[in-house]
Formats: C-alpha cells, structure tokens, sequence
C-alpha cells in the first residue's frame, strides 16, 4: 500500500469504487469512464506498478488477476460473444495510473485493436 496511489486506496476501500468482483488477492471494479458497454478494471490488492513488475515478482498473483479477469468477463455475459484483456504498460503503453490493473473490455463489437 503506498498512500498516494490511487489503486490501492480503492483496494483498501478508502476511496469508492463499483466493486463488482473481489477474492483475497485482488479487486474488479468498474472504470470510472467506460470505454466500452462493459468496462471493468482488475487490479491485484497489492501495490505493482505495472504487469511486467507484478510477473517479475509474483507470477502466482499475475495468475491470480488474469483468473479474477476471466470469472469477471464469464459474470458480465462476454465470455460467450467475447471480450478484450489489457494491460496498459508504461509511458508508451498508455499507462496512467501506475498500479498494475487489467481492462475487460466488451458487451459490442470492438473492431481490430489496431486498425
Ligand atoms: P490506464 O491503462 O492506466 O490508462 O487506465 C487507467 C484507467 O483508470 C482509465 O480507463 C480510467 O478511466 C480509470 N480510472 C478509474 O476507473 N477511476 C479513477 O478514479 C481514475 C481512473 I483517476
């Protein structure tokens, strides 16, 4: 936990977020600005700034985040028809927030990603 991080103050419930999934390990909320009819974040508990420093540290965690993403794209009906896993990395990745998290993305068609 580092108090500035905006991360892992949602994981410890200082600041709200729509939770919509939680194991002993990591959290899945909703992202404040949906960029897709479903857009949910993943974050481990634990502070990682990004998801090569987290599989660098604890594959087992990575694991662990990748399993909550799947469980929450299978609760949000996407796993039929389809989803988008992220993970921002970096200053040319597009990363913003530096706590490792992973986007689910889904509920349309979102096109190539790189089109
Ligand atoms: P990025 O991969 O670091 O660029 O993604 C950060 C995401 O965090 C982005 O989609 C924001 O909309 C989202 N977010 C949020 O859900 N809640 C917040 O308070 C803030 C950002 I600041």
């Amino acid at each position: 936990m580092t108090s500035e991080c905006l991360f892992c103050r949602i994981a410890a419930g200082e600041i709200p977020a729509e939770v919509v999934r939680e194991t002993p390990t990591t959290l899945a909320f909703r992202d404040i600005d949906p960029k897709a009819p479903s857009h949910v974040l993943v974050i481990p508990r634990t502070h990682h700034p990004d998801v090569a420093a987290l599989a660098a540290a604890d594959p087992g965690l990575a694991g662990e985040v990748l399993a909550t993403a799947a469980a929450v794209a299978r609760a949000e009906g996407l796993a039929g028809p389809g989803f988008r896993l992220i993970f921002n990395t970096g200053a040319h990745g597009g990363q913003e927030v530096p706590h490792v998290h992973a986007h689910v993305l889904g509920g349309a068609p979102l096109g190539p990603m790189l089109a």
